[in-house]
């Protein structure tokens, strides 16, 4: 099957912003229809949910996080995102370079979830090595700047930090001491360059896998659905690791060597370039 060329979506402004601050906002990337099909697959999502799925709150959460991964081959809504919307094509300015598909996130918070998403980078979690990279999340739900994502400027550039359990801090990837750890960035904000915006559903933010970010709980009665699609650039490769990634791939490494191009049906080139 040939591959679709892109179509240019995004301005030059909206691209430098992406380089220099590994993240922007694109407003109304989706349409009210394409946001219904979003929503469609995060329910039915939440309805069967897959193997990856996780409870990322305590028991005692007044709400609830939830996430799951890697849905888009038995969710035909989230196939069809990621194959024919204008998301592919926005990362392809983003990365001037053909895309290819890593993995869909559904990520939910029910109302009055007090858990925190704690700052952290993607990348680490992962098994790619290399650079050009994006994500997009997007929510299905008006977020105010209160429950929204949120994002340190610039720190796409300044290496990788150790990944932690999101509920319980431990160091279940790379061993203790192996990476700088996180700083501490809450109580200290003010010495960090922290982008957020609110966002109405058809709103997106793209941002790079070693670009820090965290979202608080959400208050009140609001839910907060989210998803998110993960996108390789020309010089992503895999990096088999002797831990559980996150998202976990099993029986990748006979498939495609270290450090080969992730060539494989599990991710489909979307855009030639
Ligand atoms: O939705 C959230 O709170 C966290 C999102 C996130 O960490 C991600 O999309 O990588």
């Amino acid at each position: 099957m040939s591959i679709q060329p892109a179509t240019r979506v995004l301005t030059e402004e909206q691209i430098a912003d992406f380089h220099r601050d590994g993240v922007v906002v694109v407003r109304g990337l989706f349409s009210a229809d394409e946001v219904a099909s979003i929503e469609r697959g995060i329910e039915r999502n939440l309805a069967e949910p897959s193997d990856r799925f996780k409870v990322a709150s305590q028991p005692d959460d007044p709400g609830r996080f939830v996430e799951d991964f890697c849905n888009w081959q038995r969710i035909a809504e989230f196939e069809d995102i990621a194959f024919t919307s204008r998301a592919a094509d926005a990362a392809a300015d983003l990365m001037r370079s053909p895309v290819r598909f890593y993995h869909d996130h559904m990520l939910v918070k029910e109302p009055g979830t007090r858990q925190e998403t704690p700052w952290h980078q993607d990348q680490p979690y992962y098994n790619v090595d290399g650079f050009n990279n994006c994500s997009l999340w997007m929510p299905v739900d008006p977020v105010t700047t209160e429950s929204t994502l949120e994002f340190v400027a610039g720190s796409h550039k300044k290496g990788w930090l150790m990944p932690r359990t999101f509920m319980n801090n431990e160091a279940k990837w790379f061993p203790e001491g192996s990476l700088t750890e996180m700083p501490a960035i809450e109580g200290h904000r003010e010495n960090f360059d922290i982008r957020s915006w609110s966002m109405q559903p058809g709103d997106v933010v793209f941002f790079h896998m070693l670009t820090l970010h965290h979202s608080y709980g959400v208050p009140g009665t609001q839910r907060r659905r989210a998803f998110s699609l993960r996108f390789l650039g020309d010089d992503m490769v895999h990096a088999p690791r002797n831990w559980i990634t996150s998202p976990q791939f099993d029986d990748l490494d006979a498939d495609i060597p270290a450090g080969a191009p992730m060539d494989h049906p599990l991710f489909p080139l979307l855009r030639a370039g």
